[in-house]
């Protein structure tokens, strides 16, 4: 793709482009007002600038603990043009996990959402660095805390970048740590100009007169593509929204942002579909809908696409890649599939005894592309798992049938029940296909007689009684649809399943659920 990774010495250029290119136009959209280009641009200055007389040194991290609003690209895009490395964190982190970030990264400061400021406790921050507390959108009574309006007081609207490099570490986000402790991903400079000129360029392709609206948060990589990068290098406008994304919020924001692009999970696009007053709704603003992280029903790609004339495309990323490197396109879907490559991107599947797969044969993905991450900070044994030379090591199994990518499930995930194998993914799927279920997971679990068994986790649709009637009925369609010993011997009914900061099902909730 022609990637001229000098010119991207500081990724703080993706936004200050703008200063010269259109510094009128509105650059953010929210609740808590708009900013033009040339506003927002000043206010980053701000920020670096108050980093910088704050004593801060070159690569010293800074632990970002926000919700989605304009302080977020504000401060972002100030602290990387001086040379400091936000740390964005998932606002939902447990204090112990939190406790852990701030050691492992070993944050001075930290910029915090007011209404989150009671998690800085002293047990959050024993054995911490942590000095500062710069509160954001308010302020807290924590005896560390400055409110962000002193913080930046008597500062430099205008910031000459620091003399950084296109390899220089520019911010971290944690993995998510569905098996043991998180890892901090650590990000370079030029990773961000690589995302728009792969995914953003092939597959996106938004205009200036784009309005982007992500539910997922910036502090998720999908999140912080989709609101910080994309829109600000096009010269777009960013919509964010701070607070839990629930159905009504979403569509109160979409009537109220006219957004043209709209940036989705599956459990949001579920949510949506049913929302009671879904069909009354003003969505007409929207353009294209995309969909990332975990597959997307058909039942629902279709209640989409009748609601507002188009499905929505879905694709599939990683944190340590920065964003999507398989994806759909806009007028080429595979319902099912991950997506083809993205331009810049290569894909390998290797078979267990590390061949190449053959087409239609099973085999574990290897990415490569230059917005990876070099390195997990201070974790050599699970960099030395994941970054193999230049490839990434993506764990996920995948079968490749014309240029299209099925994910078939993890490496480690397949069970043996009755003495077969099975994904339990695939019966996850087969029931998540049946009218009457809204959301479910299936589990593999192990009996006390030692054998295993599935358990489905179901969230049934308003209406359907969750009974032993409704328990045959669902066994007998993954009998008819797979075969009977796929069928879950256990079946639990619950209101709503849980769900990550990032908004995916929390199947870590449910697996300690079951253990316990
Ligand atoms: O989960 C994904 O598909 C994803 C997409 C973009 C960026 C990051 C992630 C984890």
């Amino acid at each position: 793709i022609g990637f001229d990774k000098a010119a991207h010495s500081n990724c703080s250029g993706l936004l200050w482009q703008n200063l010269d290119r259109n510094p009128d136009k509105i650059a953010i959209v929210s609740p808590l007002g708009s900013l033009t280009y040339a506003e927002l641009i000043a206010e980053a200055a701000r920020w670096g600038d108050a980093f910088r007389r704050a004593g801060l040194t070159r690569g010293e991290r800074i632990a970002f603990f926000l919700d989605d609003t304009p302080v977020y690209p504000a401060a972002f895009y100030g602290a990387v043009r001086s040379g400091f490395v936000p740390v964005l964190l998932n606002i939902q982190t447990k204090p112990d996990v939190l406790n852990y970030f701030l050691k492992d990264s070993a944050a001075r400061f930290a910029l915090v959402e007011s209404e989150l400021a009671g998690v800085f406790d002293a047990e959050t921050l024993e054995d911490t660095r942590l000095e500062t507390l710069i509160i954001a959108n308010g302020m807290s009574d924590n005896g560390l805390a400055v409110s962000a309006e002193t913080f930046l007081e008597g500062t430099a609207t205008t910031l000459e970048p620091a003399d950084t490099g296109p390899d220089d570490m520019a911010f971290w986000m944690y993995s998510s740590g569905s098996t043991g402790r998180p890892k901090g991903i650590v990000h370079l400079h030029h990773d961000m100009a690589y995302i728009q000129q792969s995914f953003g360029q092939h597959v996106l392709k938004l205009t200036r007169d784009d309005i982007c609206y992500s539910v997922p948060k910036a502090y998720f990589a999908y999140g912080f593509g989709n609101s910080l990068v994309f829109p600000f290098v096009c010269g777009a406008t960013s919509v964010m929204v701070p607070g839990q994304p629930q159905p009504d919020v979403v569509l109160d924001a979409i009537a109220a942002f006219r957004p043209t692009v709209l940036f989705g999970l599956p459990t949001l696009y579920t949510a949506l579909v049913r929302a009671q007053d879904v069909a009354q709704r003003d969505l007409s603003s929207l353009r294209k809908s995309m969909s990332a992280a975990e597959v997307l029903s058909a039942d629902v790609y279709t209640a989409w696409k009748e609601l507002v004339g188009h499905g929505p495309t879905e694709g599939l990323g990683s944190t340590e890649m920065l964003h999507i490197y398989l994806s759909n396109r806009l007028d080429d879907h595979r319902l099912g599939a991950a997506g083809a490559r993205v331009p810049g991107y290569e894909i390998r599947l290797e078979t267990p005894d590390g061949k190449p797969a053959a087409p239609g044969e099973e085999g574990v993905m290897f990415v490569r592309g230059h917005s990876s991450a070099p390195t997990y900070w201070n974790r050599p044994d699970k960099t030395r798992d994941t970054m193999r030379g230049d490839w990434i090591y993506t764990g996920d199994r995948f079968v490749e049938e014309d240029g299209f990518y099925y994910f078939r499930g993890r490496s480690d995930d397949l069970v043996k029940v009755s003495g077969q194998w099975v994904w339990p993914l695939e019966v996850e799927r087969c029931l998540n296909e049946h009218p009457d279920i809204h959301e479910c997971v299936v589990l593999a679990e192990q009996l006390e007689d030692k054998r295993t068994a599935l358990r489905a986790v179901v969230s049934l649709v308003p209406g359907v009684a969750a009974d032993e009637a409704e328990t045959k009925k669902l066994r007998d369609f993954v009998k008819v649809h797979l075969t009977p010993f796929k069928s879950p011997r256990l079946f639990d009914y619950v209101a709503e399943l849980p769900k990550t900061g990032t908004g995916k099902i929390d199947r870590q909730a449910l697996v300690r659920k079951s253990d316990a």
